[in-house]
């Protein structure tokens, strides 16, 4: 659903980055039509551009009051060529369409902070201009309207391919933030009020400051260029606090375009990713190699980061459809730690790890990019990654790499959406991960290695998709079972993924055993400890077969559901 530009119209007060914009606008073909010193600032450029005037056959009038405001410009802004009678008019008229609208308005709120008089406030009020933002905005199914010059770079980018609908709709959308901050700021002054107010009140552009950088996927799913794909920078200041439900949302409304998708989960589904303010997360991380994120990238990265940065110590999570299939810490002394973390994660399930998503909590070490780059991988994200590491990674072309945002937080609080409305709670960052807190209901004492494994299964364990089921070794994952419908088939897939491995090995459950089926099948395996929250009515029976078996049992009293 892509419009492709073949006619802009161009008239900004701010004349930064137009020349540039207009260079990468005439370098893919598309005819330049602007206004007085825009166009000559352009022609200067050595850019061929039609005068509005040529258009309209009026010269400007009234002292520049009248310039644009004339059929033939806004017919051609506001035909919605969808329709077959607004085509034939238009033709008829001889009316070329704008499909790209770049405009932004008299500096109001910056006269009246000069000082000046009020009759040269009068003259910034832009009539012309917020009439040519509005009918481009409200014509957004044929037009993409610009008003901010940090999304240049953006528009750019995708000046041979145009935007996508979901990209023209935000901006369509900043587009009368634009204009109604404008007028409450005139109305403010003639009010007598301060206007600044009003002015900042402003929402940040569709795609603001770095995002300029993004590229634009969905416009141009063919393109080669891989690009840096940086969200925007936060804005700490005034970012809402996203540990309550309100700040959330308030954030969520503010949040701005990073970048159209390619598609969705499926690719007959549209789709984009929006950074909120102050994110620093997923969203912010810069790609510097390979393919744009699609949608089923982010949601696993995203994933695999939580499952990652949910320990202190060096720790790779790999995973597949947003379920780990491996994660571990680094084994103790390791030469390289976080290519040891990496080494074991993968060791887990190294079938299911094929095509996965990797995150590390530390930089990408070259020992890390030795083992990775002889493993199909999708994406791997980490705080950095050090040179030699990109420049052995790089040498894969569909491996996509993601650099981290400095100081990486997940916000306060999380959303999902539900029909009619949002789900909102604060994330599951319980830390009662420590052994002291925990109830021992069954065998002997175990010597603090395996405590610690036990440590390790239960906070690797809230990685996963309930109901979940994760058997540790030596602080690693070696047999997850994960999303089944019932516990019995999660401890079963466990089991079978670990294979020989699930006899010795530790197992923590993400929720209480509500019969002893599923733990049967844990100490049938050979599992020596368990890890699980109780509170079952039939504690007494699961507690009763861990005692039969003979290995030691702890109810934490929290559980820690995934879904
Ligand atoms: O004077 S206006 O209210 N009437 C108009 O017809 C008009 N057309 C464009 N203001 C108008 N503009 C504004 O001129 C634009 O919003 C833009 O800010 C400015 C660009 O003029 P120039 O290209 O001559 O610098």
């Amino acid at each position: 659903d892509a419009v492709p530009f073949r006619r802009a119209l161009l008239s900004v007060s701010d004349k930064t980055g137009i020349v540039e914009l207009g260079c990468a606008l005439a370098d893919a073909g598309v005819e330049l039509v602007s206004t007085g010193s825009t166009a000559r600032m352009l022609a200067d450029a050595g850019l061929a551009v039609t005068e509005v005037a040529e258009v309209t056959g009026f010269q400007e009038a009234l002292d520049g009051r009248v310039k644009t405001l004339h059929p033939a410009i806004h017919a051609g802004l506001l035909a919605d060529l969808r329709l077959e009678h607004h085509e034939a008019q238009l033709a008829e008229l001889g009316i070329a369409p704008f499909e790209l609208v770049v405009v932004n308005l008299y500096p109001f709120v910056e006269t009246v902070r000069s000082g000046a008089a009020d009759a040269d406030v009068v003259e910034q009020i832009d009539i012309g201009g917020p009439a040519m933002v509005r009918a481009s905005a409200k014509n957004h199914a044929n037009v993409a309207i610009v008003t901010d010059p940090r999304i240049y770079p953006l528009i750019a980018k995708a000046a041979a391919t145009g935007l996508s609908l979901m990209q023209r709709r935000a901006l369509a959308r900043d587009a009368f933030a634009h204009t109604a901050a404008y007028d409450r700021a005139v109305a403010r002054w003639f009010a007598g009020e301060p206007v600044d107010e009003a002015a900042a009140a402003q929402p940040a552009a569709a795609a603001a400051g770095d995002a300029a950088a993004a590229p634009v996927e969905e416009a141009a799913p063919a393109a080669a260029s891989p690009a840096a794909t940086r969200a925007p920078e936060p804005a700490e200041a005034s970012a809402p606090d996203t540990s309550s439900a309100t700040g959330l949302l308030q954030a969520v409304g503010r949040a701005t375009l990073v970048a159209g998708l390619r598609y969705g989960e499926n690719s007959h589904q549209q789709a984009g990713i929006f950074a909120l303010p102050g994110g620093r997360g997923i969203t912010q991380a810069e790609l510097l190699h390979g393919k744009p994120m699609s949608f089923n990238n982010y949601v696993d990265a995203d994933a695999a980061l939580r499952a990652a940065f949910d320990f202190t110590e060096p720790a790779a999570a790999i995973i597949k459809h947003a379920n780990p299939c491996g994660i571990a810490i680094a084994a103790p002394r390791a030469d390289d730690p976080i290519a040891s973390a990496h080494e074991r994660a993968h060791a887990c399930d190294p079938v299911s790890a094929f095509g996965g998503v990797i995150a590390a909590n530390r930089p990408v070490t070259r020992a890390m990019a030795e083992t990775v780059k002889d493993i199909f991988t999708e994406v791997v994200v980490a705080p950095d990654f050090e040179p030699e590491a990109l420049e052995l990674l790089t040498q894969k072309k569909n491996i996509r790499l993601l650099r981290l945002p400095e100081g990486y937080a997940r916000e306060g609080s999380e959303l999902r959406q539900v029909s009619g409305g949002v789900l909102v709670q604060q994330p599951d960052t319980f830390e009662g991960f420590s052994s002291h807190t925990w109830r021992r209901v069954s065998g002997p004492h175990v010597p603090d290695a395996v405590l610690t494994d036990l440590e390790f299964a239960w906070r690797a364990v809230r990685s996963v998709k309930s109901n979940a089921i994760l058997l540790a070794s030596g602080g690693a994952s070696v047999g997850v079972g994960m999303g089944q419908v019932n516990r019995v088939d999660s401890c079963r897939l466990a089991v079978t993924r670990a294979g020989e491995r699930a006899a010795g090995s530790v197992a923590a459950s993400d929720a209480f055993f509500p019969f002893a089926d599923g733990l049967q099948i844990l100490l049938d395996a050979g599992v020596t400890a368990v890890v699980q929250p109780g509170g079952s009515v039939r504690d007494e029976e699961v507690i009763a077969a861990a005692n039969a078996a003979g290995i030691t049992m702890y109810f934490t009293g929290e559980r820690h559901f995934a879904h």
